[in-house]
């Protein structure tokens, strides 16, 4: 959220332009037409890239059915609401378009190619609510339309209604009726079903594809009604096609059902599966029980592809996980996991993603573990075996007596763990099952740590079936630290051991990093502005 001081900043330095057409306030226009001469002036482009962004001030001609960029001037970083360029996607959100007396929502998207750059008009949709589309109910509250069932066609959640799941919705059949769900920047879902088979979630099939692509000024929130408790509603859940385990061994075709709702399937022979895009959204309160004992977790990822797009997701405060995977090669960055009321980052059934930038955080009064990672508890060595990849996870910890470890592996699982830092949990890390030493001895590079600090009142435990200890395994590779890691917060404070250098991940998904921890310095928060009570 804004904090004073850094809006203060923003403030004076960026004046010159503010006083133009921007303002700080969610009202205000940060586009605007002129008919006369068909020219679109932009004041504030933010154009995201690569984990940085670019500030420009930039005018649009329409030319044809489509805009041309007339010009586009470097200006200094500003905050508050704008207009955002994102090249993951190659969409240009403009928030707010005043066109006479009207605003609308505009998205543009990039001409392949086009040089000067051309855009065409993907949406242009007025800011005020304007009745519900066929696909909705009207909903229980002012300015609100009600989803419910399975949505078979592709349709638009756009950010001048609040969305109300009633009940679980779906998004395609299973492998069937695929559709794509389009969610605009700024825009709400409420969950407000009931408990068990009337519990309110929302579940992206295998086959279809969500597109929630927020903005940083305007993310998407997904949330309960009253927004006080975790358990409020359901959660998010996205089924795909990429390898899973837990068949039997020599099955050609792995598919399994969801734990907790069995008539679900998940899992194929696709590890490039694409089930769409999720940037700049949070996950709040979520975790209703779909059976007794059996809560859902804040985002559920069941054998989700590598040719998914996850950038910038926060779970605040679930029931259950934060998030957690089931196998699958699903890829993160720029993952926050706040409250989670059991493990904040938990794997099973074969994962064999890549995560880089994770800041794990533990309220001070519930929680399990930071990160919970098995191969798979009924087989512990189904193939494929879990062993994602992660770099620059922060986990900060509890310390109170139920709380456990920062990292526990089990269960067979394998992983290669970069550039993080551990602190604040009774341990540290843990290591356990016959199956998951087995695999390290047999597997050399299977199960590894490197340029990682570990702070906590213990460091290191054993478990079950130990042929190594934790900390020889940490100790072996001598980038590893033990001792504190100066943080303020979660950021490295000054003279922080973990801004000393990075380790260089050999995988194209990692941009190189010089420090260890999810952040850089004080100055690269990038938790800023698109999170919710982070602090
Ligand atoms: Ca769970
Ligand atoms: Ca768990
Ligand atoms: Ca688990």
């Amino acid at each position: 959220m804004y904090q004073s001081e850094y809006l203060k900043k923003q403030f004076i330095t960026t004046s010159a332009i503010l006083f133009s057409s921007i303002a700080f306030n969610a009202h205000a226009a940060t586009a605007t037409y002129d008919s006369a001469t068909g020219i679109v002036d932009l004041p504030v482009v933010e154009v995201l890239g690569g984990g940085s962004s670019a500030f420009y001030r930039t005018q649009l001609q329409l030319n044809g059915n489509e805009l041309q960029l007339i010009s586009a001037e470097s200006i200094a970083a500003v905050s508050g609401q704008r207009n955002v360029y994102d090249s993951d996607t190659s969409a240009v959100h403009v928030a707010s378009v005043a066109v006479g007396a009207d605003e609308f929502y505009a998205k543009l998207r990039l001409v392949p190619g086009s040089n000067p750059m051309r855009f065409t008009v993907d949406q242009l949709v007025s800011n005020a609510f304007q009745g519900c589309p066929s696909f909705a109910q009207p909903g229980p509250t002012a300015n609100s339309c009600a989803l419910s069932g399975t949505i078979t066609s592709d349709v638009t959640l756009t950010k001048n209604v609040e969305w109300i799941l009633n009940g679980p919705v779906y998004v395609g059949g299973d492998n069937a009726q695929s559709a794509t769900l389009t969610i605009n920047p700024g825009t709400k879902i409420v969950g407000v079903g009931g408990q068990g088979d009337q519990a309110a979630y929302l579940w992206v099939r295998r086959g279809s594809k969500i597109m929630a692509e927020g903005t940083p000024d305007n993310p998407i929130v997904m949330t309960g009604p009253s927004e006080l408790a975790a358990g409020e509603w359901g959660g998010f859940l996205i089924s795909g096609n990429a390898p899973v385990n837990g068949c039997n061994e020599g099955t050609p075709l792995c598919e399994v059902p969801f734990e907790a709702i069995v008539s679900e399937t998940y899992g194929g022979n696709n590890p490039v599966d694409n089930s769409g895009v999720i940037k700049y959204t949070q996950v709040r309160f979520a975790g209703t029980a779909v059976r007794p004992d059996e809560e859902l977790n804040g985002v559920t990822l069941n054998g989700v592809g590598s040719g998914t797009l996850i950038d910038y997701l926060q779970v605040h405060e679930g029931l259950d996980d934060g998030i957690e995977v089931f196998g699958g090669t699903v890829q993160m960055k720029h993952l926050v996991v706040t409250n989670a009321q059991d493990d904040s980052l938990d794997w099973t059934n074969g994962w064999q993603g890549r995560v880089q930038f994770a800041l794990l955080k533990q309220s001070a009064v519930i929680g399990d573990r930071g990160i919970e990672a098995d191969n798979n508890e009924k087989n512990q060595d189904s193939i494929p075996r879990a062993q994602p990849i992660l770099s620059n996870i922060t986990v900060i910890g509890r310390s109170g007596d139920s709380a456990s470890q920062s990292v526990l592996l089990r269960r067979g699982t394998g992983a290669n763990i970069w550039n993080s830092v551990f602190t604040g949990s009774p341990v540290c890390l843990m290591i356990d099952s016959p199956s998951t030493y087995a695999n390290h001895d047999a597997n050399p590079g299977s199960l590894t740590i490197s340029n990682s600090f570990v702070n906590c009142a213990t460091n290191f435990k054993d478990g079950e079936g130990v042929t190594f200890t934790a900390e020889s395994w940490f100790s072996s590779e001598p980038t590893n630290k033990a001792g504190d890691p100066l943080l303020t917060g979660y950021l490295p404070a000054s003279g922080s051991p973990l801004t000393l250098g990075g380790a260089a991940v050999s995988d194209p998904f990692f941009i190189p990093v010089d420090y260890a921890g999810a952040f850089k310095d004080t100055n690269s928060d990038w938790t800023k502005e698109w999170t919710f009570s982070v602090n």
